[in-house]
C-alpha cells in the first residue's frame, strides 16, 4: 500500500507523451529525447524490481548509440552484464505505454505478484547508472533516479559518463565479486594488452615506433576514454580525433555507423591519412570498424566487423592449434575446446567462406546482439560479430579452468615454450575482451595486439579475403510485421509467394544472394543483396525491393 502511493506520487511528475507507442527492441527504448522522461522514470522502477528479483546489481544505461544527438534511449544490463532477459521485455513495453497512473500502479503490482518479487523484504536493490555524452542524458538520468527511489529500499550509484560496454562490464564484475570501478576496467584492459605484447615471439618483434592508429571517436564518449586507456598501454601510439571535447556534433558525419553505411571518410580525416590505419567507434563505443582512406581522400576501404571477426578467429585458432597435444607425448587429454563463429545473414559471403575454409564451425543467428551472444555462449570459445562492428569473444568457465590448468602444468614443465605462451595468450585475451557485450575499446586493443603479433599491416589484414559487392536498401512499409522470416532471417515464410520470387530474381545473378527482413529498430523492410559485381548487386537489390513495395 505504502509502496503503491510512493510510485503514484513519483509518477505524477512524469506523464507519458500522448499518442506515442514505444517498444523495448534489440536496443532498449529509443526515441527523440523529449519523449523519454516518463519511460526512463519507469525503467528506473523496472531496474529496481529486476534487482530485487535477481538479488543482484543491475545496470541502467542512457544512450542512443549511433543515433543523432537529439535522440536518446535507455537499456538495462542484467546481472551477468548481458541484455535484459527477454522474459521481461513485454513488461517493459506495457510499463512504458500505460497512460493512467492508477493503471500503472496496478500493472506493477500484478507483475510483482506474478513474478513473486518480495517487495516487503527488500534488503537492497542496487542499480549502477551510466549515460553517454548527450545533453539530454542529464535530465533523463534524474528521471531514472526518481524511478528507482520510488521503490522502497532501492539505491543507485551514478557512475557518470561511460561507454555502454563499460557499464555492462562493471555490472558483471560487481556481481562476480570482482573489482569493478572504472579504474579497474582500465587496469584490466591495459594489463592484458601489455601481456599479449610481451608474449610476441622475439623474431616478430619489429620496431614499429612510427606505426600509429588514428581513431575517430564519433564526437562521443569513446575517444575520451581511449585517451585515458592509452596512457596505461605502454608504447601504443594512438591519435584520437573527434573526441567529445571538440566542436563536432555527436555521430554527425563521423563514427562507425556513418563510416560503415556511407563508406566515405569521416570529418576530421583526409588527404594526410591516406595509407594510415584508421578506426571508428560509434557514439557509445560498442561498435568498432577500421578503414583506409583511399588516395582520392574521400572514399574509404572498409575493414568491417566481419574482418575483425576473421582476424580474431585466425588468431584464436592458431593458439588452440599450438596447444594441441602431440598424440605420442600425451595421448589421453580428452578435452578439445569447441571454437564457434557466430554471424548474421548480413555477414559478407566472402567472410563466411574464408572462415569455413579455415575449418571453423560457422553458424548464423537472427540480427540482434542478444541472439548472437546467446549462441556464442554455447561454445567453449565463441566469437560473434555483426558486420557493423559489434561483437566480442566469449570464454566458457570450462575452457578458462582448462587454460589455467594447462598454464600451471606447462609453466613447471616447459616455461616459455610456444605451447605455454599459447595458453597465456588465450588467458590474456579472455581478460582483455569484454565478456559482457561488444566493446570498441577492448576490441581495438585486441586488434592492435594481434597486428603486432602477426606483423601484418592493415592492408595485409584487409586482404585476408576480398568482400563480395553488397547492397543494403530499405523500403518504407505500412506494417513491417507482415513479413515473417525463418532460418536466421534468410527465408521469408510470410507473405506467401515472396520467397519464390526472391529465389527467381537471385538465380539470375552470378554469386547471387539476397534476403529481406523487417527491421527491429525502424519502420522498414531491409533488403540485402550480394552478387559478382556491384552493378549486378544493385540490380538484384532493386528488383527485390520492388517485390516488397
Ligand atoms: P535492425 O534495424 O533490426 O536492422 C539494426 C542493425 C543491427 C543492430 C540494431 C541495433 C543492421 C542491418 N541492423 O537493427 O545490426 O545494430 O540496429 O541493436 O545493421
Ligand atoms: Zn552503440
Amino acid at each position: 500500500q505504502e509502496q503503491s502511493s510512493l510510485v503514484l506520487q513519483s509518477s505524477s511528475n512524469f506523464s507519458p507523451p500522448k499518442g506515442v507507442k514505444l517498444s523495448y527492441g534489440t536496443a532498449g527504448f529509443r526515441a527523440d529525447a523529449t519523449l523519454l522522461k516518463s519511460t526512463v522514470h519507469r525503467v528506473g522502477i523496472l531496474a529496481a524490481l529486476r534487482s530485487i528479483q535477481t538479488k543482484s546489481v543491475i545496470g541502467l544505461m542512457i544512450t542512443a548509440s549511433h543515433n543523432q544527438v537529439s535522440d536518446n534511449g535507455i537499456k538495462i544490463a542484467d546481472p551477468n552484464g548481458g541484455m535484459l532477459s527477454q522474459l521481461w521485455e513485454p513488461f517493459a513495453d506495457s510499463l512504458a505505454n500505460v497512460a493512467d497512473p492508477f493503471e500503472l500502479v496496478q500493472l506493477i503490482s500484478d507483475f510483482v505478484s506474478k513474478e513473486i518479487i518480495p517487495l516487503d523484504n527488500v534488503r537492497s536493490a542496487e542499480i549502477l547508472l551510466g549515460r553517454d555524452t548527450r545533453p539530454s542524458g542529464e535530465y533523463l538520468l534524474e528521471a531514472a533516479k526518481q524511478g528507482i527511489s520510488s521503490i522502497k529500499g532501492a539505491i543507485y550509484h551514478d557512475m557518470g559518463i561511460l561507454t555502454t560496454p563499460q557499464l555492462h562490464w562493471m555490472v558483471r564484475a560487481r556481481n562476480m565479486g570482482m573489482n569493478s570501478t572504472e579504474h579497474d576496467y582500465f587496469q584490466q584492459l591495459s594489463h592484458s594488452y601489455r601481456c599479449l605484447v610481451e608474449l610476441i615471439p622475439d623474431e616478430k618483434k619489429v620496431s614499429k615506433s612510427n606505426d600509429i592508429v588514428v581513431v575517430d571517436g564519433a564526437n562521443g564518449v569513446g575517444g575520451d576514454k581511449l585517451e585515458i586507456l592509452r596512457e596505461l598501454c605502454g608504447d601504443l601510439s594512438i591519435e584520437v580525433r573527434n573526441s567529445s571535447k571538440g566542436e563536432g556534433v555527436l555521430n554527425k558525419g563521423v563514427g562507425a555507423d556513418f563510416v560503415q553505411k556511407e563508406k566515405v571518410v569521416p570529418s576530421g580525416f583526409g588527404r594526410s591519412d591516406v595509407g594510415l590505419r584508421c578506426a571508428s567507434f560509434d557514439g557509445d563505443a560498442d561498435r568498432l570498424v577500421y578503414f583506409l582512406v583511399q588516395p582520392d581522400s574521400k572514399l574509404i576501404d572498409l575493414v568491417d566487423g566481419d574482418k575483425i571477426l576473421s582476424l580474431f578467429a585466425h588468431f584464436i585458432k592458431e593458439q588452440l592449434d599450438a596447444l594441441k597435444d602431440n598424440e605420442l607425448e600425451k595421448p589421453c587429454d580428452p578435452y578439445h575446446p569447441r571454437l564457434g563463429i557466430v554471424q548474421t545473414a548480413y555477414a559478407n559471403g566472402a567472410s563466411t567462406a574464408y572462415l569455413k575454409n579455415l575449418g571453423l564451425d560457422v553458424v548464423l543467428t537472427p540480427t540482434g546482439v542478444k541472439y548472437l551472444h546467446e549462441k556464442a555462449s554455447e561454445y567453449d570459445i565463441g566469437i560473434y560479430f555483426e558486420a557493423n562492428g559489434h561483437g566480442t569473444i566469449l570464454f566458457s568457465d570450462t575452457v578458462l579452468s582448462w587454460l589455467e590448468d594447462r598454464n600451471s602444468e606447462l609453466s613447471s614443465a616447459c616455461t616459455g615454450s610456444e605451447k605455454h605462451k599459447a595458453a597465456l595468450r588465450l588467458l590474456a585475451v579472455s581478460k582483455l575482451i569484454n565478456q559482457a557485450v561488444g566493446d570498441a575499446l577492448s576490441g581495438l586493443l585486441l586488434v592492435e595486439a594481434i597486428l603486432l603479433h602477426t606483423g601484418w599491416s592493415i592492408q595485409k589484414w584487409n586482404e585476408l579475403y576480398k568482400d563480395l559487392p553488397s547492397r543494403q536498401l530499405k523500403v518504407k512499409v505500412v506494417d513491417r510485421t507482415a513479413v515473417v522470416t525463418a532460418k536466421a532471417e534468410t527465408v521469408v515464410v510470410q507473405p506467401a509467394g515472396i520467397q519464390e520470387a526472391i529465389d527467381t530474381a537471385t538465380a539470375k545473378y552470378r554469386h547471387g544472394r539476397c534476403f529481406i527482413r523487417p527491421s527491429g529498430t525502424e519502420d522498414v523492410i531491409r533488403v540485402y543483396a550480394e552478387a559478382a559485381t556491384q552493378e549486378e548487386t544493385d540490380s538484384l537489390a532493386n528488383s527485390v525491393a520492388k517485390l516488397v513495395d
